[in-house]
């Protein structure tokens, strides 16, 4: 049975480096809430729509599930987790790209240099896919967070992380070397089947973010 009952629920990072930039962009487009900082699951006040907040990571299998039926999340996340997902639109914030990264002056200066080498990495997924890709055989190492700290340690020779000025590397002695990902936000959409009534409010929501970015916003 189709969930025509139930409002159209969108996952949102809860708090991070997109939940402002997400909070804007569908009050811009005319979405009214209620004090979202207080609660977990906020109702719009003039669509039929509700928000979840969210750690990022969870988005994708959200949405896969049909937890959500919408989600705004980093691409990184979505090609990492390889969800059965629809990828509706890019949306031009949260622009970053992940990169693979060397110690400064080190022997690694091209994708074949990185054989037999460990790399650390929050995105096993993504850094594997790669080097089997190039058929070069490396060691991932996965690590959740302060990856770029992992070559000084001597855990790993190189990382694969998310990169945006260039700063946290630079300031940790590191190069990028080579840029394997170009990711930004990305909204997308659960494949379970959808009431009529979601499906409208998907489309009208769609226009209206098309408006938004037209109007360069
Ligand atoms: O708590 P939760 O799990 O929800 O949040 P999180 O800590 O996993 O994610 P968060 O809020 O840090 O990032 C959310 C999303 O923002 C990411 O998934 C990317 O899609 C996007 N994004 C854009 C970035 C960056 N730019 C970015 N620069 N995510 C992380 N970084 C980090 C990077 O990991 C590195 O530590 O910033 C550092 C590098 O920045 P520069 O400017 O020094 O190069
Ligand atoms: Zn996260």
């Amino acid at each position: 049975t189709l969930d025509s009952t139930t409002s159209l629920r969108i996952a949102v990072q809860k708090s991070g480096r997109l939940t402002d930039k997400t909070l804007n962009l569908l009050e811009g487009i005319g979405l009214k809430f209620d004090d979202y900082k207080r609660s977990l699951l906020v109702k719009c006040l003039n669509f039929d729509v509700e928000l979840l907040l969210i750690r990022d990571d969870d988005i994708p299998e959200y949405v896969q599930d049909g937890v959500c039926d919408l989600g705004f999340v980093g691409a990184n996340v979505v090609e990492e987790d390889q969800m059965d997902v629809e990828i509706l639109r890019g949306l031009n914030y949260g622009v970053c790209r992940l990169s693979l990264a060397v110690p400064k002056d080190g022997d690694i200066k091209k994708p074949e240099d990185f054989a037999g080498k460990k790399i650390a990495t929050s995105y096993p997924g993504i850094t594997k896919r790669y080097f089997e890709k190039k058929g070069i055989d490396v060691k991932v190492i996965t690590l959740s967070g302060s990856v770029e700290i992992a070559p000084r340690l001597e855990i790993a020779d190189a990382i694969c992380d998310l990169v945006s000025t260039g700063n946290t590397l630079k300031a940790n002695g590191l190069d990028e070397l080579i840029n394997i990902f170009d990711s930004e936000t990305q909204l997308i959409k659960t494949n379970k089947p959808l009431s009529e009534g979601k499906q409208q409010l998907i489309e009208k929501i769609l226009q209206r973010i098309e408006g938004y970015q037209k109007a360069g916003k």
